[in-house]
This record gives C-alpha cells, structure tokens and sequence, in this order.
C-alpha cells in the first residue's frame, strides 16, 4: 500500500506552508514530454523524454530540481549521457540534477505500482482498469517532472498493455498510432497539440465498452463523443450524453467557447476521490456523476449528471485553455466554472429552484466552512496541502465572487470581460487578478474594493433596517456590514466589502416602482451598491409604507438582517416575483417557528404551531397555479444542519425535536391537504428529466413525508404501493425513504420489509447499493452507530471505495446529528477510527472526514471536550500524512 508521505513527527517539524507571496516563476521551461508506459499491476514502467529550456523570465540556475513521490528511479539521461549517482540526488519528494545546460533532453526510467497505489492520486487501479487522478499533484506520483500548473507542456503518451485485459488504452488529445506488439501486447500512442499543465494528464486502459455519438461545433466541425464505462453500465451512458451536447452547445451561444479537439472522450470509474475530473480531451468521472438510469438514478442523480458533465466540459475554457498560474488561483478556474455550471443547469431547468438549492448549499455548508478552524479566503495566502482547499469556499463561494461581476457589469458587459480573458490567456496560466483586470477593463469599473471578496475570509453580515416617511414619500434603508474573525485576521482589521444589494420594495398590491436619488426612470429592481460599513439609501415618491426586498436572488455571498414583522414575511411569500426571495421569506418564518418551539421545550411548556406558517403552508398546498417545486420548497423546514448554523452552542437534540415537532404539526393539520396533494402529483406518463415532471415528483415525495410523519393504514398503503410499482428511482426510494423515517409502530413491518427488500432488488447496483447505505446512515432513530457499524461489516461495504465511505461514515457523521453528536461520545470515536484508518489508505478522504469534528467550538462544553479528545487522539498518531495533519493542527 502507498500512501502520501507520512509527515515526519520526529523531527518534531510540521509540514511546510506554502505562501502565495513566495511565488517565483519556475527556473526551466518542459516544451515537450513523451511519455511511454508498459504496464503492470506492482511494477509499471515510466518512460519520460522531457526537452527543457531555461525560461528567460526567471532568475538562471545551474540546477533542476523535479517533483517526485513514491517513485523508484531506474534510470536517468541527460542528453545522450547516463546519469550516476554522484550527477543528483533523490530525496523523498524531489530529483535535483545538479548541472544542467540552458537546453536539453532529460531521459527518466521509473517504476510504480499501481496496485497498491491506494491514495487513488496518480496511477491506479481502479477494479480491471488503469486509471490515473493527477490534480493537483499527483503527476509527482507518476514521475519525476515540475509538477506545477505554470509549466505548460505539449504531451505525446504512448500506452503498453496486454490486449486482452486491456483492449482500450487512452490518453490526452487525439489517437496518431496504434500497433499489435509480441507477446499479445499492444500499444496506443496519443499527442494532445495543446500545451498543458502535468495536472490535467490522463491515461486509461481497460476492458471497457463505448457510447458514441457526435456534435457539429459553430464553425461546422465534427466532433466525436466518447463515452467508456464497464459493459453493465452501457445503459445508463445516454443522459450523460445528452448533457454533454447540451453544454457544448450552451457554451458556443453563451460564451463562444467552440470545443478544440477532433474528440472529446469521458470515462467512468468506480474508485474516485471526488466527482470528476477535466483531463484535456479525457475527463475521467467518478460514475455517481455520469451513469444515470431512470430505474437506478434519482432526480437529484440526473440533475448531478448533467451539471458535473457540464462542469468539467466547460473546464476546456476555464481551466484547460486558460490554466492556473499556481494553487492559490485554484478558484480562478473553479469559482468560474462552477459559475458557468449554475446558469447551464438553470437554463436546461428551473432556474428559481436551481437557485435555492445552490444558495442552501451556500448556507448549509460554506457559511460553516467560513465560521470555522479551516475558513480561508477565495484566494488562500497559504496553505501546507492543496488537496485540503478543494473547498466549498474555493467552488461555491468562488462562483457567488463571479456572480457579483455579473449582476455588477450585467450580462452584456461580463460576456465582453469573459472574452477578453480568453483570448488574453488563451494558452497561459493566469491568476485571479488577471480575471478581474479584465472585467475591470470592459466596463471601465474600479474592482480594488471588490478584491477583498478574494482577499478576507469569513461570512460578512450586513444588518439593514429602513425608515418610511409618510410626509416626504420617502424610504431610507441604512445598512451596516461587518466582517468576523476568522483565523487569518481579526473582524476589525478587515475592510468593507464592496457588495451588490438587489432589492425591490413591496407595497400592498405588489412591487412598487422604485426612484432612487440618483435614477430618473423608475423600475421594480435596483442593485444598490453597499462599500462603506455604513450607508444609507433613499427611494423618493413612495406612495405607501413598503417591505422591503433585500438580496434578492441572493445577489451577495453575506448573512443578512431585517427586522422584518411576520407579516412582512408573509407578504414576501405570497407577492413577491422573486421566486428566491419568496422561498427565502418562507424559510424565515419556519426558522422563528422552530425556534419558538426550541425556545417552549426549553421551559418544558406548552407550545402551539406559529399560526402564520400554518396559514402560508396552506394557501401553498391549495393554489394550484403555484410551481410544485416551489412548493416543494417552501414547505421543507429548515435542515438540522441549516439550523445548526443560526446559534451556538448547538443545540443537537433540541433543534431534533423541534424541527420533527413542527413537523409533526404540520403534517397532522394539513393531512387532508397533503393527501389531496399526493394524488395530485401522481402521474401515469413515462419518467422523464425535465423541470415539469421533476417538479411534480419533488412535491410528491414532501408530500409523501409529511403524510408518513402519522400514517393512516391508507397512507401506509399509499406509501408501500409506491415503493413496488415505481417505475424509476426518485419514486422508489423516496417511498423507502419515507418508510425508514417513519418510526410509527403501523409502518414497523412494513419499514423492516422496504429495507430487505430493495436490497434484494438492487444489490448488484453499486451506485443504487450507495443510496440504500446512505439512507440508513441517516436514519436518526436511537442505535444508528450500531446499525452504522454493522453496514461497515456488510458485504456491499467495500472499505476502500470513496462513495462507500461517503454513503456510510460521511452521512453517519454529517447527516445524523442526534446520533453522530451522542452524548456519550462515540461517534466522536468512530469517527476518529475511521480517519486513523484512513490516513494511511487515502489521506484525502481521510482529511474530508475530518470535517464535522473539527467544528468542535460550536458545540457545548461536554461535547467540545469529547471532539477535542479525537483530535488529539489522531494528531498523536505518528505517521500522520500531511493532508491530516494539517486540517488537525488548524483545528485544535
Ligand atoms: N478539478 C476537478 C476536481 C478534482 C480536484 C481534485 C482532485 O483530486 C485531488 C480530483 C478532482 C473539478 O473541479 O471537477
Ligand atoms: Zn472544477
């Protein structure tokens, strides 16, 4: 087994850091690698013909220094003279060859095992197949190379293998020769014309089946589609497929973006670190993000498909053409892709629900990330491992910083900055301020302000309240931001953001038009431009007392105030035309209700259903013009985890019982509503993706969940009836779903049996074995750990498989709060298990995991001690690898 070299805790030495400030462009220049690869489970030959040249924009050097990890070294030539021991010396992560010339050709021989490579960076194995996974520094694992994004270089990979067991051998770019050798071997060899960076290598070889389809790009070039995956999965290519033509077309009409390669090929492997990966030419995907079947593939598995096969499609601009300089403008590429990603999915369905699920995501889980141990900035000024800052703060709030631009600059102007960026780049590896130079640059705009959303960590908060003059007609909303603490700088020190404010104003019969000092024609929506730490604007000629609109569409990345009365939130709910801002206003109301339970069960006193979440409930559930998925939407409480984040300390069981409280209210004053719903929802046509019938079996399910909360026999009917006769995933197992959280005694056989059952029928589904884990390692009933445990020890648990260890340790730890959170402590000490284990297999996901222990300081004091007791514990393991490490020192 190899893992990432353990850091050395005898010397008492922490991991290097790694600063932004020390950047210095690299010493030699790698114009072309040839690369050829014989392979073989344990020892797989690596063959690297590099021809350097010193690079006139750096400071000279008589040496070179090469990246390498876990690499046995064979051979090593310069020019034509072999190289001795006494011309380099190889440490544990680097070859130096102590003189070299301005120009050469540097031979390497080495060897790697790919089947123990267990971290799953670099080459490995992947079930039969070969694979690699080499950002963003897993090159290094292959051979000795400048390792870094800054070193562009055009590749030629020529692949060897036994043609039986590996009848597919791929690599980057197009396919120029291929040819049967002795022994039963054959060879593939492949060029990619385009220089890039070692991250974006790729090399595949397996006993894999093809989908194949093509795409006509705007210039009318033919461009052949490639999907690869593992024979059983050949039916579940055709969505993937489809998705990708949508994207490629999106990308020429919304950017210009024409595809580059004569073929575009993506590939689906089992054991995946993340979800995909933009290789040039050959994405390789994790298959939870490319199969999709309706009998196997949930709605939000389809919706997952299309916008991770657009996210690493759209990568070929915003990545591969235009590459990073280094790590710390990871979110130049990301932040803007994952942008491009949204409005793709928005387009292709419902942008209002497309929104709220990327804005919860937001809150949920990156408001968290920003008020924790590991919160850094956009742009990080540091960092030991990069493989720790694949964050969301890097992903998603990089997508709301390039948001801003666009509701800043509108979409004219931000597509006159994006081009500009391209063909600036194109072929370079840029960084964030090059992104914002051109965008300042189209429209003239200043951005120096704007550069501390890339610059401060943390979740600003912007409190607003307004001021109605009935005499003047005049309306002032005085808003007031700060900044947190976050490790790297104290609240005070930081400066104001330069934040978009979108706001309407809602008078009784709708939105009011709005004249602002500065504007002579009135509209419904303005962008108010917030950079001082106070400042007030005021809308002239108001004709009655308004509600205010703030932040509509979520139009800044910040936590925000008003002292809005319920009513207010009613009026946002019902009138308002921003479909966010209604969800939003929703939301409000059932947080005050959960908190007004919260607050009742505190005292142990009675308590009663906020009656004006009741009332919003209803009039949902009874107007049938409304969009099912807004009301789907509307009517699902505040997660546990959303909750989570409004107060602290947590309070674990309290936000439990409560939330299920209000539910339970809920559900048992609206059952008639819910039931007439259900059957409303119901549908006879085929399963299809589209925003409509998603829409449709989205409020079916929460209807099905809140009726389930107490069935009747009929429900419970209803529910089994459901579960056998579905006809595709979303159905099935949101009834299975519903059958597990049910903990009524009517439902206990029928729960037991929906378990057993779906087992049966899909065990040899992998993906759809993944769903029924993760549902019982989210069941929050008493005794999750021991179920939890017992899962570990089932036959489909495969302890080296990434979405094993998500579907169970992952959704266990994140998604079971009451049980994850026991008071005992032992789901701190499973936890703290598992990542033990894991350091050594996959420190990457060991270092993920890490994740809910290290917000220990939200918690009470008894719980606080518990997590810090695990971290200590995993910090005094001894070889601890540097991925560990550092999420562990940052946190305690
Ligand atoms: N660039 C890929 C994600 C990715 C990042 C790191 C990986 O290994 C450490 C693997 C994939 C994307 O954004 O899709
Ligand atoms: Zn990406």
């Amino acid at each position: 087994m190899t893992a990432n070299t353990a850091v050395n805790q005898t010397d008492k030495n922490s991991p290097t850091t790694i600063y932004l400030k020390d950047y210095l462009p690299p010493a030699f220049l790698i114009e072309k690698t040839h690369l050829t690869f014989q392979l073989d489970p344990e020892k797989t030959t690596v063959t690297s013909v590099l021809q350097c040249v010193a690079n006139p924009k750096a400071a000279p050097s008589q040496s070179l220094t090469l990246h390498g990890q876990d690499l046995k070294l064979v051979r090593l030539q310069l020019n034509n003279k072999a190289l001795t021991a006494a011309d380099y010396c190889v440490e544990e992560e680097s070859l130096t060859i102590h003189a070299v010339p301005d120009a050469f050709t540097l031979t390497c021989v080495t060897e790697i095992s790919p089947a123990t490579n267990s971290s799953l960076e670099g080459l490995y194995k992947s079930r039969t197949m070969y694979c690699t996974q080499c950002e963003a520094e897993g090159f290094r694992k292959i051979t000795y190379y400048l390792d870094r994004p800054d070193v562009l270089s055009e590749f030629t990979t020529t692949v060897i293998g036994d043609k039986q067991q590996f009848p597919v051998l791929l690599s980057n770019g197009n396919l120029v020769a291929s040819e049967q050798l002795e022994n039963g071997f054959h060879s593939a060899t492949w060029h990619d014309p385009f220089k890039k960076p070692a991250y974006l290598f790729a090399l595949v070889a397996g006993d894999l089946q093809v989908v194949e389809d093509n795409f006509i790009t705007c210039s009318g070039r033919n461009v052949v589609l490639k999907i690869f995956v593992e024979p059983k999965d050949l039916d579940k290519c055709e969505h993937a497929m489809a998705s990708l033509k949508n994207a490629m077309k999106w990308d020429e009409e919304v950017y210009g973006r024409e595809y580059d390669l004569d073929i575009f090929m993506i590939v689906a492997v089992d054991d995946f670190n993340m979800g995909a990966m933009e290789n040039k030419g050959l994405n390789i995907f994790n298959t939870s993000c490319v199969l999709a079947n309706p009998k196997t593939t949930t709605d939000a598995g389809f919706a997952r498909v299309e916008g991770v096969v657009a996210h690493e499609y759209f990568h070929n601009w915003s990545g591969n053409r235009v590459t990073c300089r280094d790590w710390f403008q990871l979110s130049l590429k990301e932040g803007f892709t994952v942008f491009r990603d949204e409005e793709f999915s928005s387009d292709m369905g419902s942008r209002t629900v497309k929104r709220v699920e990327d804005v919860n995501v937001m809150r949920t889980l990156q408001f968290a990330e920003d008020g924790g141990p590991m919160a850094h900035p956009v742009q990080p000024a540091s960092f030991m491992e990069i493989s720790n800052f694949y964050t969301l703060t890097i992903y998603e709030k990089g997508a709301e910083v390039v948001r801003m631009y666009h509701t800043l600059l509108g979409p004219e102007l931000f597509r006159q900055g994006s081009d500009l960026y391209f063909e600036r780049h194109d072929g370079e590896a840029a960084t964030i301020e090059d992104f914002t130079a051109a965008m300042a640059e189209v429209s003239g705009r200043d951005f120096s302000q704007f550069k501390y959303w890339y610059s401060q960590a943390g979740t600003p908060v912007v409190k607003a309240e307004g001021d109605y003059c009935a005499q003047a007609k005049t309306f002032s909303l005085t808003f007031e931001q700060y900044c947190p603490d976050t490790p790297e700088a104290k609240g005070s020190d930081k400066k104001p953001y330069h934040i978009p404010v979108n706001v309407s104003l809602l008078g009784k019969a709708g939105l009011l038009p709005l004249t602002l000092d500065s504007q002579a024609q009135p509209q419904t929506e303005v962008v108010l431009e917030l950079t001082e730490a106070q400042q007030t604007f005021v809308f002239n000629d108001v004709q009655e007392e308004p509600v205010p609109s703030l932040f509509r569409g979520f139009s800044a990345p910040v936590k925000s105030a008003y002292p809005y009365k319920k009513a207010d939130l009613l009026r946002i709910t019902t009138q308002d035309s921003d479909g966010f801002a209604r969800f939003d206003a929703m939301q409000q109301l059932a947080v005050v209700a959960i908190f007004d339970v919260m607050a009742a069960l505190r005292k142990q006193e009675e308590w009663q259903l906020e009656p004006l979440l009741l009332n919003a409930v209803k009039e949902l559930l009874t107007n049938e013009a409304l969009d099912p998925a807004m009301v789907a939407l509307m009517c699902t409480l505040p997660s546990q985890a959303y909750m989570s984040g409004l107060a602290t300390p947590i309070e674990v069981e309290l936000i439990h019982q409560a939330r299920n409280a209000v539910k339970a209210a809920i559900a048992e004053q609206c059952f008639d509503l819910w039931l007439a719903v259900y059957n409303r929802c119901l549908s006879t046509k085929a399963y299809a993706f589209n925003a409509n019938d998603v829409a449709l079996r989205s409020l079916k399910k929460v209807a099905l969940e809140y009726l389930m909360v107490k069935p009747t026999e009929e429900v419970l009917a209803l529910c089994v009836k459901q579960f056998n006769n579905a006809d595709n995933m979303t159905d099935e197992s949101a009834a299975m779903s519903a059958l597990v959280d049910c903990t009524a005694p009517l439902a206990a056989k029928e729960r037991v049996d929906a378990l057993a059952q779906f087992y049966e029928r899909w065990k040899d589904e992998a993906l759809v074995v993944n769903l029924w884990l993760s549902v019982q390692a989210a069941d929050s009933t008493p005794g999750a750990l021991k179920r939890v445990e017992a899962l570990l020890k089932h036959p489909a648990y495969d302890s080296a498989n990434p979405n094993k260890i998500r579907s169970v340790v992952s959704v266990f730890c994140n998604q079971n709060a009451v049980n994850f959170h026991a008071i005992d402590g032992s789901g701190y000490v499973f936890l703290a298990d598992q990542i033990l284990v894991l350091n050594k297999q996959n420190p990457q996901i060991a270092s993920r995991l890490l994740g809910p222990l290290t917000k220990w300081q939200k918690y009470d004091v008894n719980r606080q001690g518990l997590m810090r007791e695990q971290l200590l514990r995993i910090q005094s393991e001894p070889a601890l690898s540097k991925d560990v490490y550092e999420v562990v020192a940052k946190s305690l």
